[in-house]
């Protein structure tokens, strides 16, 4: 020991480990009590619902606290080998029901609480969800997350700690109005920030030759500006298994480069603003969903959270003498989409320039490290970045691609002679409209695996999106279909149906799920049909509190609940949807059907448009206009009601999800990758109108066509009227119904009579429809009927929803995690 060294404990209480609090109500009481008078210095009595959330949440920490420290210790001994999620998003939902669930503390908690004269459901409510996503991506890999920890395989999660999540949406005369979303402000009880543990990122600057000490000329980055990134730990619990992982996320600091400034320039303010612009790269969450907008800000996030959590991972988690050639039988860096992707050349920039590695050695080192997820099939979705504004921001990086896309391109020379086409096609620097970099080709050239999220999605990424890089690279392309996590989407979202569901087949069927097809002969049993459907209208009747609460309107529970939740987007066809309630509604006022004869319907919509997306916003805005004109026309009896609460997110959907009798997902076939609310609403025991598109297509062959509403043109189908060549306003002219439909929207009937208002999506419809909802329409109509027909035979329903929840079992992110390790990771579970 050194004259320095510490001397060893010696005290009783000195303890190596940390130790959990008592598991007893009384236990639970001390501590809770402990937390707000010494964590929030007030009294019981004194204490706001603020103080007693943010003590509870942090009582409930302390019991997760020693799982947490055995489980990195356990790692750092074992060195196995592990995931490290890249993800720009993480939509995480709220965090304290699911932590009292993993650990099994909810009725302790309720119980302790209530001794206190506080309700356990007011606490839960005071929580303000981290909404750092904006839809299916995010919240794909906070389901993954949770199934990783659940399963005791080792993952770090890594990304950024946005001070703005996704934007509030509120409605101002029926358009879209956002809001910032403070979710920090009333405290962050959940995090752990590590300062000591901030990384230094560097961006800008040139790049030259320079003579290393070894005598080795190497190419040298020196930069113009940099930043801090402070690590945010957050837990991630496995479900009642003991273990719990890291979800770490960087925010942006400005380093004492900028305070220097101060000091030498004298410019105060202008360090001051210097400080901004650093702390501006974790400011905000961009709220494009499926079509990045290439701003330079959005490109310095990427590499400010990969460059922080490669060089944390290589620097922190690994041990002093890690020799790097090992790195792939130790970790693999996971490509949630191509937002990480810069990370391939940030991995070679350390192991080339920085440890010194042959690039050929590196280059084997890092194409065994990345693999890439797909999650899109839009073309206009697939990231490029400007070599302009790359070269700017990262000279060396640049660099480092060329030479990647000059060796990829010798290679595919070398197998296929001079075909310039095919170089071209395949290079990873497209040459127009602008000299750019294609990220997806990039992760695919770099990446061990390339994946799709379903079925239909991977063949098509195969064929029609990456088909040269198919053929060069066969074994390299594989599938795995998305999943949700069960504990959250059924077990916290739906407690009656669990309860139901564990009363029928016993318990464990929230970590085995497929264990759910034993629901299957209930489905013929009358009783369990009742007992179903009081679950259903029980939701229906919490849904129905929950948003007279929250926006002051109702569901009727004898209504059949029909569900369309998912970011507003032309390619997911919301207007058609529309188009049916418009037509339903147009059916009743003309007196051609009689109004005792319609189905009683409540439409629920969710949705939140990209703040620059302007024909999303005008859908939005008719959405509301046809909800008001239908919801207060006294012909149509209260039996045809719209509703579009604002500002969907994820506690909401906890909330609807469960209610819904029917789930609308109606993409035009061939554009959604795989959708996730699809997998939520049939777990759930609603049943799906949809398209044959992404997971819908798995979905079906398992519930059966029978339990499934089928419509509209299949891939190939859409494909082949692309190339005849779509004329929308031909359907228009030969579908009376839709004639009627868009003739009633273009008269001003939902605008006060004013034709202007909704003109521009009516003519987007007629003369551009880009997703094909006219070629649909009809088709859709048709199996809208069929829904209503089948919801009039409430045993046949019921039968069907049960048989939808027995045969979803596949769509557990268990299973996706399974398919990711078997397939692509092969990280074994640690204990
Ligand atoms: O990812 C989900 C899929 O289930 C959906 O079908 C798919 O649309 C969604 C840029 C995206 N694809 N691309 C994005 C999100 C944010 C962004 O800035 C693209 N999201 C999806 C999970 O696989």
């Amino acid at each position: 020991a050194t004259p320095s060294a510490p001397p060893a404990p010696t005290h009783p209480l000195a303890l190596a480990t940390v130790t959990a609090p008592p598991t007893s109500v009384d236990g639970f009481v001390r501590e809770f009590l402990r937390e707000l008078n010494f964590g929030q210095g007030v009294s019981l009595q004194a204490s706001t619902v603020n103080d007693q959330y943010l003590a509870l949440a942090r009582t409930v920490r302390h019991y997760l606290m020693a799982r947490w420290s055995e489980t990195l210790r356990r790692q750092r001994e074992t060195q196995s080998k592990g995931v490290a999620y890249l993800s720009a998003e993480y939509l995480l939902g709220r965090q304290l029901g699911n932590a009292l669930l993993a650990t099994d503390l909810t009725e302790i908690v309720a119980d302790g609480l209530s001794q206190c004269g506080i309700e356990l459901a007011d606490l839960r409510a005071q929580e303000v969800e981290p909404g750092l996503g904006n839809g299916g991506l995010g919240r794909l890999a906070a389901c993954f997350i949770d199934s990783l920890a659940t399963m005791s395989v080792p993952c770090i999660g890594y990304g950024i700690r946005y001070e703005y999540g996704i934007f509030r949406q509120t409605f101002v005369e029926g358009r879209q109005v956002e809001q910032p979303d403070s979710w920090l402000a009333l405290g962050a009880p959940w995090e752990f920030p590590h300062p000591e543990n901030a990384r230094r990122i560097s961006f800008g600057g040139s790049v030259a030759d320079h003579t290393d000490d070894d005598g080795v000329v190497r190419r040298r980055w020196t930069p113009a500006w940099d930043v801090n990134a402070l690590p945010y730990n957050y837990m991630v619990p496995g479900y009642r298994n003991g273990r719990v992982n890291t979800l770490r996320l960087w925010r942006a600091q400005a380093t004492d480069a900028f305070d220097l400034k101060i000091f030498n320039s004298g410019d105060y303010e202008e360090a001051v603003r210097a400080q901004t612009f650093a702390e501006n790269i974790s400011k905000v969450l961009y709220p494009e969903d499926s079509t990045p907008q290439g701003k330079e800000l959005r490109l310095q996030q990427q590499y400010f959270f990969v460059a922080a959590s490669i060089g944390d991972f290589i620097d922190q988690q690994l041990p002093e003498d890690f020799d790097l050639a090992q790195l792939p039988e130790r970790i693999i860096f996971q490509l949630n989409d191509t937002h990480p992707v810069i990370g391939v050349p940030e991995l070679m920039r350390v192991l080339v320039d920085e440890k010194r590695l042959e690039w050929g050695a590196a280059w084997e080192i890092t194409k065994k490290c990345f693999a890439y997820t797909c999650h899109t099939l839009l073309p206009e979705a697939l990231e490029v970045w400007s070599v302009d504004l790359l070269g700017r921001l990262l000279p060396r990086h640049l660099e480092i691609i060329y030479r990647i896309n000059e060796e990829f391109l010798a290679e595919v020379r070398e197998r296929f002679g001079d075909d310039e086409l095919r170089i071209r096609r395949m290079s990873i620097i497209a040459e127009h409209p602008e000299r750019s970099v294609r990220m997806a080709y990039l992760a695919t050239v770099a990446g061990a695996k390339v994946n799709g999220v379903a079925e239909l999605h991977s063949q098509l990424l195969r064929d029609k999106v990456l088909p040269d890089f198919h053929e060069f690279y066969p074994g390299k392309f594989t599938n795995v279909t998305n999943g949700i996590t069960p504990r959250r989407f059924v077990r916290l979202a739906n407690p009656s149906l669990s309860e139901l569901i564990t009363d029928t087949i016993g318990v464990g069927w929230l970590t085995d799920l497929e264990r759910l097809r034993g629901l299957e002969p209930f489905a013929e049993d009358e009783e369990f049909r009742a007992r179903f459907r009081a679950v259903k209208a029980g939701n229906k009747r919490r849904l129905d509190a929950v948003l007279r609460e929250r926006d002051g309107v109702g569901v009727h529970d004898d209504h059949l609940l029909d569900v369309m939740v998912k970011r507003l987007h032309e390619y997911k066809r919301q207007s058609l949807k529309l188009l049916h309630i418009v037509t339903t509604y147009d059916k009743i006022v003309s007196g051609e059907v009689d109004v005792a004869d319609v189905t009683p319907r409540t439409v629920i919509f969710g949705a939140k448009a990209a703040p620059g997306y302007k024909m999303a916003k005008e859908i939005i805005h008719l959405i509301n206009a046809v909800g008001e004109t239908v919801n207060n026309d006294p012909r149509v009896q209260d039996r045809l009601k719209v509703i579009f609460p604002p500002n969907y997110n994820v506690t909401l959907a906890e909330k609807v999800i469960p209610a819904a009798d029917l789930s609308e997902q109606i993409s035009l076939a061939g554009k959604e990758a795989s959708g996730t609310g699809n997998m939520k609403f049939a777990l759930n025991g609603a049943l799906t109108i949809g398209t044959d598109d992404g997971a819908n297509v798995e979905i079906r062959q398992l519930v059966g066509d029978d339990n499934f509403f089928l419509f509209g043109m299949l891939e190939p189908e859409v494909e082949d009227l692309q190339t005849r060549g779509y004329v929308p306003s031909s359907f228009y002219e030969a579908d009376a119904d839709l004639r009627r439909a868009i003739d009633l929207i273009a008269s001003g009937a939902f605008s006060g009579g004013d034709r202007a208002t909704f003109e521009p999506v009516v003519s987007n419809l007629l003369y551009e429809d880009r997703f094909m909802v006219l070629a649909d329409y009809a088709a859709y109509i048709e199996a809208q009927a069929a829904v209503d027909a089948a919801y009039a035979d409430t045993e046949r329903w019921t039968r069907a929803a049960i048989l939808n929840v027995a045969r979803s079992g596949f769509f557990s992110s268990d299973r996706s995690m399974r398919d990711y390790i078997d397939r692509i990771w092969a990280t074994p579970p640690s204990f």
